[in-house]
Formats: C-alpha cells, structure tokens, sequence
C-alpha cells in the first residue's frame, strides 16, 4: 500500500494525491525564451513547477526565474481588482472598481478623446510582453489610431531596420548547420538557455566561434577569439573586419558582383580602415581584428548571431549594425544553409515554419487612411522600414508640446515609465496625460500615475498562441482559473473592443475565433491544438529554399543587397543619414566629446542582462533576488577601483551631465578598465535618470543606453 501522506509530501501527480499536471508556459521573459512548463495544480493551487520535458525548445529545464513562477503567481503585490485613482497621480490611493465600470469608463474617455481631438490622440501600448500584441495592434487601427507603439522603440526594431536595409529581409543565424558563429554581443548564457544549449551542442561538433563583446562572459569564455572591443565602436570593428576580407581577397566576389549595390563606395570607404586604425578606434588588438577576419570569411558556412539591444543602444548603433550585417553578404553566407536564413515570423516575431495571416489582422486599417504616426518627423527611416509601429521615444515630447498633434490619452499594457531614457521626465509626462490606463499583474510604480489600473493574470492563468523556430506550436490552457479578479490581456482587448470598435467583426467574433482566422493559411486550428496541451509540431511544415533572392529579389529599393542604402539616401541632408556605414563614435566619447570626457572619464553602459533579473520583473521575487545582493550596484573593473580607492561595496555616486544617483560598487573582472556597468529598472537608483532624453540614435530613434560618459566617486 502506498502512503498517501508520503505521495502528497512527495507532490507526486495521480489520482490518489489529486495532484493533476497542467502544461503551461513560462512568460517572466518574453517571447524568445518561452520554456515549457509543468505545473502541478491541486484543488485550485499551483504546488509545484517544473520544466516540461516535452518541450523541445527547453527540454525541462528552467532558469532561476522560471523556477520562481510560484513566487511570481501568488506575489503580495498583485494587483486584485480594476482600480480608480482616487488620490493625486503618484499617490497611490486607489478605489476598487468593478470590470462594468472600468471598462465602460474607458470607452467613454477614449470614444470623447477620439471626438474631440482625433483616434490619434489616443496611443495603445505594451510594454515588454509581447504575445497579446496583434490584438492590441488591431484595436489601435480598428479605432482609427496609428499609434500603436511598444518596448520595440529600445529593443529588436532597431536591429531588424539595420538587417532591413542591407538586405530587405532579415535573417536569422541557422545555428544547427553552421560551422562558425560570430556572435556579435549576445550573452545567451545569461538570456536565452535554449540558444545557449544550441552553442554548446555547435562547439561539440567543431563549430568555430567568434564572440564581439566589451566584457567577459560566460559566451565570451567558450570562444575561438573574443573581440573585447570598447562599447559603441563596433562598426569600426567591422568596417576594419571588411578592410582584411576584401583586401586579401577572400569576400564573395560572385555574390557581390551580381547581388549587390555600391559596392565600389563601400571598398573606397573601408580603405580607412586597415585593422591599425581599427585598433586604435576600437581597442581590439588589430592581429585579432585579422584572425577574426580570416576565420569569419573562410569557414563555410558561417553565420552572424545579432542581439536586439547591446550594439543599437548606441547615438550610432543603426549604422554600426549595417557595417556589421554587410559581412554576411560580402562573405557570401546570406540566405544560405548554415549561414543568415531567412525564415519569416509566423506570430509575434517567432519563426515557426508556417504560414499565418498576423499581418493582415493586426493591421485592419492602411496606415496611408490615419493621421501619421508619433515619431514621423524625427524617424522617417523608422516609418519606411520598422514593423509598423510609432517610435515611443518621441511619446514624452509631444505628450508636452502637442505637436504636430496633441496626445490626450495612453491605454497601456504593462508600461514602466523607467524604460525610457530621462525617465523621470517621461514620469512628468505621463502626469500631464488627460487619461492614463495601466494594465499590469502588479502594483508598479507607473501605475500609481494612471487613472485606471486593471489587474491582468499571468501565463499560467491564460491561453496563448506561441510557437518555436523548430515548429513547434502551443495553444496553452488556463491551468488554473485567473487568481482574484484577474484577467487576461486578451479578454481585456476584446471586452474593449465591444466599446471601441463595434463594427469589428473579427473582434465580434472573438478570442478563439481571431486565432483560427490568423492561423488558416497554416491548416492548424485552435480545435486541433488544444489536444495538444504541451504543445505540437507543426504539421506540414514550411520549408522554405536556400538563396530565394535568386527568384525574387532583395527586398530593397534597388533589389540587390544595399552597401550604400537608397531608404537613408532620401533624408542624407539630415546630419548622420549617411547612406555608406559610417562610423561616427558615440556622441558621448572620448573622441567626440573630449571636454566632457575630462570631468566624467568613464563609459557608461547599462543594462547588460543578470542571470536572475528581467528588468523590473524579478526584483519582487525573493529566490531571484538571493542570488545576487538586491541593491542597486555597479560593476567596476578593480584597476579602476584601485586608481578611485574603492572596495567591494562601497556606496558611490554614480553621475552623468543629467545629475547622480547612489549605488554600491561590485569590483568585478568582467568589464573592461574604463567602463562602469550598471542594470536598469531599479526603482531606488535608476540608472534611466542619467540619460537625457533625446541621447537618441537619430536614424533609429534607440537610446544611447550602453555608450555615454559618466564619473564615479566614493560618498
Ligand atoms: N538603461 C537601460 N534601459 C533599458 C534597457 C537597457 O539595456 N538599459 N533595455 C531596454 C530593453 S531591450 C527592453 S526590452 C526594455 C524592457 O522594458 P519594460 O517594458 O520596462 O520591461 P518590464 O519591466 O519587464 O515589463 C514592464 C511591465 O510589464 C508587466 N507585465 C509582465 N507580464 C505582463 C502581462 O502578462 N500582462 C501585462 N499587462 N503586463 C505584464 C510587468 O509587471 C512590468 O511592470 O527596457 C529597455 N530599457
Ligand atoms: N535573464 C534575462 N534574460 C533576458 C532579459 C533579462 O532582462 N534578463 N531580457 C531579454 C531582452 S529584453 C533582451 S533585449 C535580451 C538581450 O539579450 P543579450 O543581447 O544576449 O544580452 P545583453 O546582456 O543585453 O547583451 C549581451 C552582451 O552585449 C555586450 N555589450 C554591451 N555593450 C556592447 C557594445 O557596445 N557592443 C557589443 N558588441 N556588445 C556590447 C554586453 O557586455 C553583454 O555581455 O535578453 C532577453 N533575456
Ligand atoms: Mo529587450
């Protein structure tokens, strides 16, 4: 006889314990990490989590923070019911609510916002989270505004605008197949356990790799050669990289002849830059510069892996992305097996080899029949080439100038005001706002700003759509009802629509019916994936050929793969619009700004990913949070802290020309000497507020996060 006491100790799943196992996903970073999981659920409870084996992506394992989604589903901070803002903005003071009121009072607000000053003066926006974005995207045009703006003006866009321009479309690194990876500042061993297991699974078997990254990391000490260059300066790393390449001979010369456009231009400009100069421009010894040249250009084939935030959170990261993209067509490896693949997203910007309709749902008005779009003016690149989105940089100035039109009211899903640069002046801004929504799972800072505050569930209270570059697909089931008065993003946006947008019949339809829409072209149903609790692979898969460019085109202007750009070309009178890659320094260096450099001497550069932190996600969470000391602190190589008289833990002030915040020092060898790092999102000193607010790159409209100037000094 089994001991039942023992089997529920044991939190073992079955009929005797009455301990059921519901398959879910993990959603604490989102969308490219998505790890499978188990959840094992008794009388309404989750007991217990555990990464799901059949999960192909993660294979059951977990990081610090999936293993903590326990801690994240019953957190204190919760937010329990639609809440009204009762006391000043800031204050915190909240009336519960009912769903009825709320979501009528938002209608109201938004339809009077709609007449009275145009659906442009409403802007709908998500935060990080991502996989509620279509229909978000669709109830922003289906009410006429084209102001749908997300996280995306920090993160991605940027780095697919670069790859977009080069090549029209953008390809990802085919990491199974390739026999050199050149990872141009990614540290998946910190941000992405699936990919960091496909380069270890690559390294086995002999694969090459060539990591560019101004630290030491855990990517940085698996590889053949670490380019540590200094932050910012990565176009020069590359034009110096295409400097060897074409001069010994050993580019594509095929490809380039008949594939590509001005190509000349771009062999006279990167004469400038032989690896000396490179050297001395980026801190990389230049007989590295040369090796890492030789390597990239003569394994076959060998494939760039790009990240979405580190080289475009620059004042000159768009263009260095385009100097680095273009070694992938001078080398021959675009669109080919083991090199760059292209293989279009199939929904919320994963690829899943199928087919989908996402874009003609999410957008079900021509942006050419609405007003344009916040950023226009400042970011005519941004609206030619970026995913159909405003840039969110511009948000704060023209919440306060009201030009070229005013805006009146933000419905917000998950939006943290500490994501912009100046963040406190985007805080202001919000204040100045006629209505302001946040929907979030918990009671953050930016919602005390808001006049309304819905509570939204998490993953494991939801059903999603998410699917897998290996195609895989999941259509999740709520594993337990949403806690409290919870809902999901999702039925949110639809009880919205009934308000906003009645006359929308795929709205009208809803949730599940949205999806069989978006999902025909693939033949899969929701029907026939709710089958499959832990998910499926796809059917009949896509699988698309090799060098489809040969067919069709580049996707550009002028066809080919662009080394001098016709989108950049139509705005080159504008200072920085250079239609060649060129390499400009941080506006805030050593180079550009000499005298500022002499009172604040130090690079600064933020936000490179902690194992246990997902910018403002984890810090609640107290198993994530004992991993690392939960205060605020900044890494400092100990060269510079000897040179400053500092030790571990010393509390300094950490300040840029914007003013200084207070953190402990964290003497580390992983940065360089010269370059302080510092993570974002913390509330108590917020590295955010050190950034003026247009320290923008000006193609791309990214902030400068990883290359400004700051001082550091003991208190
Ligand atoms: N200095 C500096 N700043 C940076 C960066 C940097 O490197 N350095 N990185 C930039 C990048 S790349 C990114 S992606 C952004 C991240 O930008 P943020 O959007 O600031 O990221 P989070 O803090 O993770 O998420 C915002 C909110 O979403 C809420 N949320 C979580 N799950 C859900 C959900 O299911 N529904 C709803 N409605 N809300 C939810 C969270 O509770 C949180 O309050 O930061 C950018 N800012
Ligand atoms: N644990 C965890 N995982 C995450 C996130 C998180 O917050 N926490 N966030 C998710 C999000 S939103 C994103 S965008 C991704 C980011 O994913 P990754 O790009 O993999 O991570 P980062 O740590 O931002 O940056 C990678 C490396 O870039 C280097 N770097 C910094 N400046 C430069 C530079 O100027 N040039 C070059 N070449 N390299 C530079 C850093 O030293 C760092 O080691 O991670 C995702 N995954
Ligand atoms: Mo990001």
């Amino acid at each position: 006889m089994q001991n039942i006491g023992n089997l529920l100790k044991g939190k073992i799943a079955g009929p005797e314990t009455g301990i059921e196992i519901k398959k879910s996903v993990c959603a604490i970073c989102d969308p490219m990490t998505q790890c499978g999981l188990d959840l094992y659920v008794k009388d309404g409870q989750v007991i217990k989590v555990e990464g799901s084996e059949e999960n192909p992506y993660s294979k059951g394992s977990l990081c610090s923070k999936g293993a903590a989604n326990r801690q994240y589903l019953y957190s204190e901070e919760r937010i329990r019911t639609p809440l009204k803002r009762v006391g000043p903005k800031g204050s915190g003071t909240f009336q519960p609510i009912t769903w009825a009121e709320a979501l009528d009072t938002i209608g109201e607000k938004l339809h009077q916002a709609k007449v009275e000053t145009g659906p442009e003066s409403v802007v709908f926006f998500a935060g990080y989270t991502k996989w509620f974005r279509p229909y978000l995207k669709r109830l922003a045009h289906s009410f006429g505004s084209p102001n749908y703006a997300t996280e995306s003006s920090t993160c991605y866009q940027a780095m697919a605008m670069a790859q977009r321009l080069v090549f029209g479309l953008p390809g990802g690194p085919d990491l199974p197949n390739t026999n050199c990876l050149l990872v141009w500042s990614s540290n998946p061993f910190h941000t992405n356990p699936g990919v960091a297991k496909a380069v270890l699974r690559g390294l086995k078997r002999g694969m090459k790799l060539i990591v560019v990254d101004p630290r030491q990391t855990p990517t940085t000490s698996r590889a053949d050669i670490h380019l540590q260059l200094r932050p910012g300066t990565d176009g020069a790393l590359a034009l110096s990289m295409a400097n060897v390449i074409i001069s010994e001979g050993l580019y594509d010369k095929d490809f380039v002849a008949n594939y590509t456009y001005g190509f000349e231009e771009y062999r006279a400009y990167i004469q400038t830059f032989p690896p000396a100069r490179g050297e001395e421009l980026t801190g990389v010894p230049a007989d590295k510069i040369v090796a890492a040249a030789r390597m990239f250009a003569t394994v076959k084939n060998a494939c760039i892996m790009p990240s979405s935030a580190p080289v475009v959170h620059h004042t000159n990261g768009l263009q260095n992305y385009r100097a680095v993209f273009m070694l992938v067509g001078l080398t021959g490896n675009y669109d080919v097996k083991g090199g760059n693949l292209v293989n279009p997203p199939s929904f919320v910007y994963q690829a899943g080899n199928f087919a989908t309709r996402e874009h003609e749902f999410e957008q079900s008005r021509a942006f050419s029949a609405m007003a344009q779009r916040i950023g226009a003016e400042e970011f005519p690149v941004w609206m030619d080439v970026a995913d159909g989105q405003a840039q969110a940089m511009s948000i704060p100035d023209q919440i306060r100038s009201g030009r070229p039109y005013p805006i009146r009211a933000i419905l917000a899903f998950g939006m943290n005001f500490r994501m912009w640069p100046d963040s406190l002046g985007m805080r202001r801004s919000l204040e100045d706002l006629d209505f302001l929504v946040n929907v979030d799972v918990f009671m953050t800072e930016t919602c005390k700003y808001a006049d309304l505050v819905l509570p939204a569930c998490t993953s494991m209270e939801r059903s999603e759509l998410r699917c897998y570059n290996m195609g895989y697909v999941l259509y999740t089931q709520p594993a337990i009802p949403p806690l409290y008065e919870s809902r999901s993003d999702a039925d949110i946006i639809y009880a919205l629509a009934e308000r906003l947008c009645p006359e929308d019949a795929l709205f009208r339809a809803g949730y599940e019916a949205s999806i069989d829409w978006i999902l025909e072209p693939s033949g899969m149903t929701t029907a026939e994936l709710k089958k499959h609790p832990g998910g499926m692979f796809v059917p009949n898969p896509r699988i698309l050929p090799e060098r489809k460019y040969e067919t069709g085109g580049f996707k550009t202007p002028s066809g080919k793969m662009e080394f001098v750009s016709t989108v950049i070309a139509r705005y080159q009178e504008r200072p920085g619009f250079d239609p060649l890659p060129v390499y400009r320094p941080s506006k805030y260096s050593r180079e550009a700004s000499p005298e500022l450099a002499r009172k604040y001497p130090l690079i600064l550069n933020t936000g490179s990913r902690l194992p246990m932190f997902v910018h403002t996600r984890t810090y609640r969470l107290s198993w994530p949070s004992s991993l690392r000391p939960n205060h605020p602190s900044a890494d400092l190589n100990p060269v510079d802290a000897e040179a400053l008289g500092l030790r571990q833990d010393d509390e300094v002030r950490l300040s840029t020309l914007m003013g200084a915040i207070r953190v402990k020092v964290n003497l580390t060898q992983m940065v360089q000497p010269g370059m302080v790092c510092m993570y974002h999102g913390f509330g108590q000193a917020d590295v955010n507020e050190l950034f003026e607010k247009d320290y923008l790159d000006p193609i791309s409209g990214f902030p400068g996060f990883k290359s400004a100037l700051c001082s550091v000094e003991k208190v």
